[in-house]
């Protein structure tokens, strides 16, 4: 047990800051094992602080503090104690001088400046500012940053900061200096700077008024050539964001860069985004489209920040969905605006209800604004981010897209500047709307996931169809009640022949319901028969919907829903029903009106091949889970895998001819088009490889020998992993291997083809995988593509009824925890679901999760993960 229990934090708690800073000169002397920060504060007292507090008090992690002085003189009377750093009795107004010394060589949390790859890099969101230098770490006190940054001219030549440089030189010794300033006041956590010895790919882009953009991407020389696509994705952001929000960008430059070692996907430090590698490198040779796909949303994302975050900034951390949900919201628009819509929707959808669903059912659930925290970085959560999207997603629905549009130009045009709530969010879309949300708001302040029981009658007399729909919200930590939420339900009524049936005097044949009350009763007239209702489209709120729907109008639905996202779902729910039903006995076959519509969907010309694919994925074992009481995961595997080995030997000819009609070939382009061919194309080979199918073996080795691009190159190899050809799997691993040894990208692919595979990722292979000299504990992409994906995607194996998985995962969580906290708390992850499973793996969890409280060096990360969870 720790010696000492951490405090939480509350909202509640939230006090202006004593002391506001208005400007913070920055000279930072980078050496081979440590670095000098000096810093000049120009600090004055907040007239909005009502305690009148005296002593000034600034937050500092691991700081060697060598100096400090109050207007001109040593301060002799300040004390120093873990965390913070107190000076008494200061004046009005005053700069104070710091100098501290850190040691980023060694900083292997990778929070504040540390190194990656013999480059000096920064991550300071949330308190990573802390540890460079002592400052009021909190992202409502906002200052002007100037930064002058000083090294070894040979050893980095590349000196970065945020904003503008404004001087540059030589120094002695071979050093030199390049100063930057940013004229724009921000948060300590948005901050960074770069210093390495790296290339520079420039680009540019012209504003809608007229300004020409510098655009650098920076990237260690071997990366030169995978720079291409995040730079055009930068652009297209940079143009739907005037578009689509009138947002311009408003320095004149704009510098991306991408380091190896980096716990999350990437940072939006003004002017000076930082990526982790895997989120913004890509060469058709070395990337699959998924990667593509990911990297442009990330691109934007962190591009879109820069109003929505920075400009626009939280208050406190309690209102990080402010900026991460409305953020989220943004670039699943812009996707959604660059591809498929409904793809992307569905895509999103189904993480969403696996994932955040999952998080918030379990012992871990909080609101999108949570009510308190230990640890922020644990809080960087699905919830925050892709639940707080939906409930943006929710307002826009409400408002439409018009009154939205003016609702967010309200927000940035009112509060440019400032740091804000999400209460101000919203209360910007009402004050342009006239719309009244309040009982909206619950969705910012209750966690736990809606569930909509839908009834329906039809009185054939008058022709009135009714359907009731009753809205209840399970118990969460610290919330036994819950009120009723203001819920929009998108649907349409559907006639027997396929007809979208009128819904009011105007004809409309789609309609938004909006929920407020427990129960709400919805009258139809005019009709003809009992329609089939289609609800929730396009997923129009994060709820779960229980209607009864029988297996044919199911089907009936998968063809005939106007409403994409819906056509697919009921898919889903079909092959749910037909799974669970063999799983707990009710059916012993494959109900062959699964393998019927499937066919159907296989052979039915014109259809978008991407939209096959996706309906032609059988529902994930994660999302069965989720779906069933006291999971058994073998079990559910078993009924999975034989629905999927009768449906794919049912179809083999079928799969065969989808084959046979995509003709790769001609060079690989990131376009809709060739991307759904690839996906629909590669989907068939899987099936076909695993149902030990020759014909699919012989297509899958002659792609894996053939393929110029790493879409299907790796299509390829996992079709082979996952499959019964041992032979054939492991000379693919070993030849893969060879020929990407050189790439660390390609190189985490490899590994995470291995530990995610249902068929070879046991606990040996993935122990052996940790012993191979690729892997390195260092690097949290190797980690995750090792630890996390077997642990969080692997639930085959991780949940292997014997516990050797689960007690892996506690293994690595406990040697992780020594280095880098924020990796171990997010690997702990899987394991706070234990309540969700039968008792054998539930004890086995929760025993893991035991024996972890009960170190006695656990970090605060983890300790906040694994005690809430046990909670
Ligand atoms: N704000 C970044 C991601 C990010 C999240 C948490 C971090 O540390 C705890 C760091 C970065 C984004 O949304 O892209
Ligand atoms: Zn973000």
């Amino acid at each position: 047990m720790r010696a000492e229990q951490p405090q939480a934090v509350h909202l509640a708690d939230y006090r202006v800051p004593a002391f506001l800073i208005d400007h913070v000169d920055l000279r930072i002397e980078l050496f081979e094992d440590c670095a000098l920060v000096h810093s000049r504060l120009n600090i004055r007292r907040n007239p909005a602080d009502e305690s009148q507090a005296r002593d000034l008090v600034l937050n500092g992690e691991e700081l060697g503090l060598e100096s400090l002085m109050l207007d001109g003189r040593p301060v002799e009377n300040h004390r120093v104690d873990e965390g913070f750093l107190t000076v008494p009795s200061v004046p009005e107004h005053f700069h104070l001088d710091v100098t501290t010394r850190i040691h980023p060589r060694d900083n292997t949390r990778l929070e504040g400046l540390y190194q990656s790859s013999g480059m000096f890099c920064t991550q300071c969101e949330a308190e990573g500012f802390r540890r460079i230098t002592y400052f009021p770490d909190r992202p409502d006190v906002m200052a002007c940053y100037r930064t002058r940054i000083e090294a070894d001219r040979e050893a980095y030549p590349v000196l970065l900061a945020n904003g503008n440089p404004v001087d540059w030189g030589e120094l002695e010794d071979g050093r030199h200096q390049v100063t930057w300033e940013d004229p724009y006041p921000k948060p300590s956590y948005l901050f960074a700077m770069v210093a390495g010895d790296l290339v520079e790919k420039r680009d540019e882009f012209v504003t809608g008024s007229g300004r020409t953009i510098d655009l650098r991407m920076y990237v260690e020389a071997r990366n030169e050539a995978k720079c291409e696509h995040a730079l055009a994705s930068l652009k297209k952001a940079m143009a739907w964001d005037e578009e689509v929000y009138g947002r311009e960008y408003d320095l004149d430059i704009f510098m991306v860069v991408a380091v190896d070692d980096f716990n999350m996907g990437a940072m939006e430090n003004k002017g000076l985004n930082i990526f982790n590698s895997s989120c913004v490198l890509a060469s058709p040779e070395t990337a699959t489209d998924a990667a593509y796909d990911r990297i442009e949303s990330i691109v934007a994302h962190e591009y879109f920040h820069n109003w929505s975050g920075n400009r626009v900034t939280c208050r406190d951390w309690f209102q990080l969905s402010l900026k991460e949900g409305f953020t989220v919201f943004r670039d699943n628009q812009f996707s959604a605006d660059m591809g498929s819509p409904t793809v992307q929707r569905i895509d999103h959808v189904n993480m969403l209800r696996t994932a955040q669903f999952a998080e918030d059912a379990g012992p871990m659930a909080h609101p999108v604004r949570p009510d308190s925290y230990i640890e922020i970085a644990n809080f960087y959560t699905l919830t925050v981010y892709e639940k707080g999207a939906e409930v943006v997603r929710m307002i826009h629905t409400l408002l439409g897209p018009d009154m939205f549009r003016e609702g967010s130009d309200l927000y940035f045009a009112r509060h440019d500047g400032q740091a804000v709530t999400t209460d101000d969010f919203v209360r910007a879309m009402e004050d342009a709307s006239s719309r009244d949300l309040t009982q909206f708001r619950r969705w910012y302040e209750q966690a736990g996931t809606p569930e909509l029981r839908v009834t329906d009658a039809f009185d054939a007399e008058s022709g009135t169809y009714t359907l009731t729909i009753r809205q209840s919200c399970p118990a969460t930590p610290g919330q036994s009640h819950k009120e009723p939420f203001h819920i929009p339900v998108r649907m349409g009524l559907i006639a027997s022949d396929g007809e979208a049936l009128p819904l009011d005097a105007e004809q409309n044949t789609e309609t938004v319901l909006e929920l407020t009350d427990t129960e709400h009763s919805f009258q139809f007239s005019g009709l003809a028969e009992r329609p089939v209702p289609s609800l929730l489209r396009g997923f129009s709120a994060p709820v779960k919907l229980d209607y009864s729907w029988t297996r044919d109008q199911l089907m009936f639905l998968m063809s005939r829903d106007p409403d994409g996202f819906n056509r697919w779902d009921a898919g889903q729910k079909l092959a749910v029903d037909v799974i669970l039903s063999i799983q707990q006995g009710r059916d012993t076959e494959v109900d062959p009106r699964l393998v019927e519509a499937y066919r159907t969907l296989l052979t039915t010309p014109g259809l978008d091949r991407a939209m096959v694919a996706r309906m032609l994925a059988l529902p994930s074992t994660a999302w069965l889970i989720e779906l069933t009481d006291e999971a058994d995961v073998a079990a559910i595997d078993g009924a999975r895998h034989q629905v999927e080995q009768t449906v794919a030997r049912a179809l083999r000819d079928e799969l065969l001819q989808v084959r046979a009609d995509h003709h790769p070939g001609g060079d690989y382009a990131f376009e809709p088009g060739q991307v759904a061919a690839r996906s629909l194309s590669n989907s068939a080979l899987a099936l076909l490889t695993r149902i030990g199918d020759d014909q699919g073996r012989d297509q899958a080795l002659a792609q894996f020998d053939q393929a110029t691009n790493m879409t299907d190159r790796l299509a390829a190899l996992k079709a082979l992993v996952d499959s019964p050809f041992s032979q054939e799997r492991e000379d693919a691993l070993a030849r893969f291997h060879a020929d990407w040894q050189h790439d660390p990208q390609v190189v985490e692919q490899w590994f995470a083809a291995q530990s995610g595979s249902p068929w070879i990722g046991n606990v040996n292979r993935v122990t052996e995988l940790l012993a191979h000299p690729a892997f390195d504990w260092k690097n949290p992409n190797k980690v995750r593509m090792v630890i996390g994906v077997f642990a969080g995607r692997n639930l085959t194996h991780f949940h292997s009824p014997d516990g050797s998985g689960h007690r892996f995962l506690g293994e690595q969580i406990r040697r992780l925890d020594a280095f880098n906290p924020q990796i171990s708390a997010q690997l702990a992850q899987p394991l706070t679901r234990w309540r969700q499973y039968a008792p054998h793996l539930r004890d086995s969890m929760a025993g893991v999760l035991r024996e972890l409280r009960d170190l006695p060096d656990l970090s605060r990360d983890l300790y906040e993960v694994v005690t809430k969870s046990l909670g």
